[in-house]
């Protein structure tokens, strides 16, 4: 099973009641709309489901995973029971990261007495730490993500809207082996490109104007993250300072970033660069995050962060600058930290580009 030591290690519960989707498919591998995971301490895991998976489930699911099927007409709830009984279980761990209100509040009413104890905060860190399998997946969906750039370097000029660079874009990732996307992708072109997260429109891209491109593809369930910003023709003398001015903030932090270090230092190696050329207030996000399955997972490199970035985690370093009026740049690259160092997974050039 997938790092169940390494939770048990941090939770103090003798088990741990997965239910949300992405959390059951992160530990048994499986896909489903429906089921219930109970995660124990003696590493026994059972995979409860219905007639709709069981069969699939039981080929699919990980080793170390037990599947059992709901019998016919009765409530998942007691099944459950059943379960918690059996093992001698009164308290179990839960997702309260994860559970609306209105869930918990039922599953607590459905299983009385059983008393539930957080356990969302232990599963995002286990989640954070990937496995040589998972780091095979980011790196590939990377590589999809690099290579549509590429393409798409060719199709950008005067005349298309932004979201004609939309549709390419995401037809190259697709066409690269892509399985899906990591995100909405962000295409935002001239005065646009203020908007650090701005949705790709109808605007015509005209002579002159940065494109802002922030882009990933999901590989086996598993996200990549870039951003780039181009130009179309000769960009404004400020654009072009600011450009320069990311990518110095950009190369500082990866130039800088090692094993151990804090999420905040890698955030003001960048921050530093911008603050000191004066742009200190247009940079209005944070330098970065880890991804997996989610496309925002921890660590996060911020400001505020107390994370690690540890062996094992992956950290984007993406500063920006966002003028109003005028226009913006970011510059993201994929970063892997490892024990003997860290990986940059994005490959695209960063030089300016003018098209
Ligand atoms: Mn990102």
């Amino acid at each position: 099973m997938k790092n169940t030591d390494r939770l048990f290690e941090l939770t103090k519960s003798e088990a741990v009641l997965v239910i949300s989707e992405k959390n059951r498919m992160y530990f048994t591998g499986f896909a489903s709309t429906f089921g219930y995971l109970v995660l124990m301490r003696d590493n026994r895991n059972i995979f409860i489901t219905d007639p709709r998976y069981y069969e699939m489930a039981q080929s699919l699911v990980q080793d170390g995973v037990e599947v059992m099927q709901i019998p016919n007409g009765s409530a998942v709830t007691d099944t459950l029971l059943d379960v918690f009984h059996q093992n001698g279980l009164t308290a179990v761990g839960y997702e309260d990261t994860e559970l609306t209100v209105k869930e918990f509040a039922e599953l607590k009413h459905q299983l009385s007495g059983i008393k539930f104890v957080p356990a969302g905060n232990e599963i995002c860190r286990v989640r954070s730490y990937k496995t040589d399998t998972e780091i095979e997946y980011i790196k590939k969906a990377q590589s999809i993500t690099d290579a549509a750039f590429t393409e798409i370097l060719n199709v950008i000029k005067p005349g298309l809207r932004e979201r004609d660079v939309q549709i390419e874009l995401e037809y190259q990732m697709a066409k690269n082996g892509a399985e899906g996307l990591a995100f909405d992708t962000i295409i935002a072109s001239g005065i646009n490109s203020s908007k650090p997260h701005a949705h790709p429109t109808e605007k015509i891209i005209e002579l002159g104007d940065p494109v802002t491109m922030d882009f990933g593809a999901r590989y086996h369930g598993y996200c990549s993250d870039m951003t780039r910003t181009v130009f179309v023709g000769q960009p404004s003398e400020e654009l072009h300072k600011i450009y320069n001015i990311v990518l110095l903030a950009q190369k500082m932090g990866i130039n800088n970033a090692y094993c151990g270090m804090g999420g905040k230092e890698l955030d003001s190696f960048c921050r530093e660069v911008i603050k000191s050329n004066g742009y200190e207030k247009y940079f209005v996000h944070s330098t970065g995050h880890s991804l997996g399955i989610d496309i925002h997972e921890m660590p996060s490199a911020s400001p505020r962060s107390t994370d690690i970035l540890s062996a094992r985690q992956f950290i984007t370093c993406e500063p920006g600058i966002y003028i109003p009026g005028i226009g913006g740049v970011r510059i993201e690259d994929l970063l892997l930290i490892e024990e003997d160092g860290i990986t940059d997974l994005t490959t695209s050039e960063k030089t300016i580009i003018i098209l």
